[in-house]
C-alpha cells in the first residue's frame, strides 16, 4: 500500500518511522511519504492561506498549492487513489471504514490547518475518474489540523494489512468481534494484585464456560459503554 500525506508540517509523520509501522515499511508492505505543501508554492513567502470569501474569522488554505501537491502525488501511481480530506465536518471514521480502506492501493491524506482547505479542492478531485474523495472526521471534537487525524487512520488501516502485525491469530479473533460487541476484560499474572482477584472462572480450565463468560462480559460492557452509541 502506498500512503502519501500532504501537510505544512510533514514532521508530524516522523513517528511512523518507529515500531510496527516502521517494520512494515522496511519489509516493503507500506510505502509512506510525507510531502511539504510549501514545496508547491511559488511566491517569496510560500503563502498557503488567505482570508475567507464572505468574511469571518481565521484563514482558509488556498487551492493552488493543494492542486499542485495532489497532482504530484497522483503522478506517482497508475493505481486508483483514495483521497482523504480530514475535516471535523466529515463522515465519521470507524472500523468499517478502516477495513474498506485496507484494500486501497494508494491513499493520499490532505492535512489542512487554519480553518481548512478551500472547498473546491475536494470538489475538483471528485470529478477525476481515478480518484475517490472521502471527507473524514475522526470524532466530534476540533483539532488544530488534519495531521493527528491522519496518523489515527494510518494506524487503524495499516494494522489490518497482512503481515503488518506479528500475530495473525489476534487479528482474526478481532475481525468477528468488532462493531457491536466490545471486548471482554483481560487479566494476567499475578492472580491477586493489591487485593483484586482475577475472576475464578478464568482459572477453571473450563474453556466452554470461559467463552460463555467472556461473551456475557462483552455484551454487558457494550450495553453500558456509550462509545458505540450515536452520542452521549
Ligand atoms: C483540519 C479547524 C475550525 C477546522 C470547519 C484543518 N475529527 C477532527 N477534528 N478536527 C479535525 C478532524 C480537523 C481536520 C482538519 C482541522 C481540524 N482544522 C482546524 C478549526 C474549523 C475547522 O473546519 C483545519
Amino acid at each position: 500500500m502506498k500512503i502519501t500525506a500532504i501537510s505544512i508540517f510533514p514532521e508530524y509523520f516522523t513517528p511512523l518511522d518507529l515500531s510496527l509501522i516502521g517494520k512494515a515499511r522496511e519489509q516493503g508492505l507500506i510505502d509512506f511519504k510525507a510531502i511539504n505543501l510549501r514545496d508547491f508554492t511559488y511566491d517569496n513567502h510560500h503563502t498557503v492561506d488567505d482570508t475567507p470569501y464572505g468574511g469571518g474569522a481565521g484563514m482558509v488554505m488556498k487551492p493552488e498549492p493543494w492542486g499542485e501537491a495532489i497532482d504530484s502525488a497522483l503522478a506517482e501511481t497508475d493505481a486508483p487513489v483514495d483521497l482523504i480530506v480530514l475535516t471535523p465536518a466529515g463522515s465519521k471514521f470507524n472500523q468499517r471504514k478502516a477495513e474498506t480502506l485496507a484494500s486501497a492501493k494508494h491513499i493520499i491524506f490532505a492535512c489542512g490547518r487554519y480553518e481548512g482547505i478551500d472547498a473546491r479542492v475536494a470538489d475538483f478531485y471528485r470529478t477525476q475518474n481515478q480518484v475517490r474523495v472521502h471527507e473524514i472526521s475522526i470524532g466530534d471534537y476540533v483539532l488544530n489540523g488534519g495531521e493527528v487525524a491522519a496518523l489515527v487512520i494510518i494506524e487503524a488501516v495499516t494494522r489490518l494489512l497482512p503481515g503488518v502485525i506479528g500475530n495473525p491469530d489476534s487479528l482474526a479473533e478481532e475481525s468477528h468481534n468488532e462493531l457491536g460487541e466490545l471486548e471482554y476484560p483481560s487479566y494476567t499474572k499475578p492472580a491477586n494484585w493489591r487485593g483484586l482477584e482475577v475472576p475464578e472462572i478464568l482459572l477453571s480450565g473450563n474453556h466452554g464456560a470461559i467463552a460463555k463468560w467472556r461473551r456475557e462480559q462483552a455484551l454487558s460492557r457494550s450495553q453500558q459503554n456509550s462509545s458505540i452509541e450515536p452520542q452521549d
